[in-house]
């Protein structure tokens, strides 16, 4: 197998695409293919300011660094989550990387605001990975718009949005077919999500992270082994072994056809939050709720030890 463009040898091929890239072709590649993506979905400009949600891990913080790249005015914002040993590694990746990247770092310390995932998992019936999502897009979105960021970009790939997507197929989650697109607009409380990354695979951004030389987090979160979405993964990759360019075809055929036929349907109805002001379900947040709990068992607490 030869490189497409060049001839030399490749370092990756994509069958969802039949095509195989050297080194340099494949960086080049991978940059115009974020740049075609934003365009494609009208995600953003270069006047937008675009607030990207970071991890430490391989996709968020490539990124980062492949929108200041090609000119965007992107920063970073990381949730600390309190989640022991990986919260702190992760931490020190995400502050080495931005430093040398140029760009603001935003930091929010959920341990110091309401309590860590661990903490915070003891006192709902969610999965810690329901509760982490809940104040992840929470502070997102209120952190985003607090600081003048109108778009607030998180690194999810193919992989990601595929078995999400087949999960809630199996399940039915009809709610869910009409919420998911790689652009959801800004609206009344919300600035404007975008996904960069959705139509690359987890192999294409590590790739492209490790020729950059990014130092990424490879350890994964201690509570990733519990969420389902690893056996959805790889389900989905069994598939595409067999037959390649499945896992594109799907998402991208419910982004044109699955997706309209939902989106009418959904009609969310939300209220200013009484609390804090983001935009909610019911009266009170679900996050201002917890925090409410969290408040209570510290005055308790404090009451019962005297
Ligand atoms: S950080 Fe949070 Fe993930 Fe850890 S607790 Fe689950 S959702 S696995 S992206
Ligand atoms: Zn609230």
């Amino acid at each position: 197998m030869k490189c497409r463009i060049c001839g030399k040898k490749p370092v990756i091929y994509m069958p969802q695409h039949r095509l195989a890239l050297c080194r340099e072709d494949f960086l080049s590649w991978f940059e115009r293919y974020t740049e075609r993506t934003i365009k494609e979905f009208n995600m953003f400009t270069h006047e937008d300011r675009v607030l990207v949600a970071i991890s430490g891990g391989k996709d968020s913080l490539a990124l980062l660094y492949v929108l200041r790249k090609l000119g965007y005015r992107a920063d970073g914002f990381y949730i600390h989550l309190g989640i022991g040993e990986y919260s702190e590694r992760s931490r020190e990746k995400v502050e080495s990387f931005v430093k040398k990247t140029g760009a603001e770092l935003i930091v929010h310390d959920l341990t110091k605001d309401m309590g860590g995932i661990p903490e915070l998992k003891k006192l709902t019936s969610r999965e810690a990975c329901s509760v982490c999502g809940l104040v992840k897009r929470y502070n997102f979105n209120r952190v985003a718009k607090e600081n003048g960021y109108n778009v607030l970009a998180t690194g999810h790939n193919l992989d990601d949005e595929a078995s999400a997507l087949f999960s809630n197929v199996l399940n039915w989650n009809v709610k869910y077919l009409g919420r998911k697109f790689p652009v959801l607009e800004e609206e009344e409380g919300f600035v404007r999500k975008v996904k960069p990354f959705c139509k690359f695979t987890e192999k294409e951004t590590a790739l492209y992270s490790l020729l950059n030389g990014i130092d990424f987090l490879e350890e994964e979160c201690p509570y990733s082994e519990d969420a389902n979405s690893v056996f959805y993964k790889e389900v989905l990759n069994q598939i595409e072994e067999k037959f390649p360019g499945t896992k594109l075809r799907f998402y991208l055929e419910y982004l044109r056809k699955v997706y309209p036929l939902f989106r009418e349907r959904e009609n969310r109805e939300l209220q200013p939050c009484k609390v804090c002001g983001e935009p909610s379900p019911s009266e009170v947040c679900p996050v201002c709720r917890l925090r409410e709990r969290v408040l209570n068992l510290k005055s308790t607490g404090r009451s019962s030890t005297g």
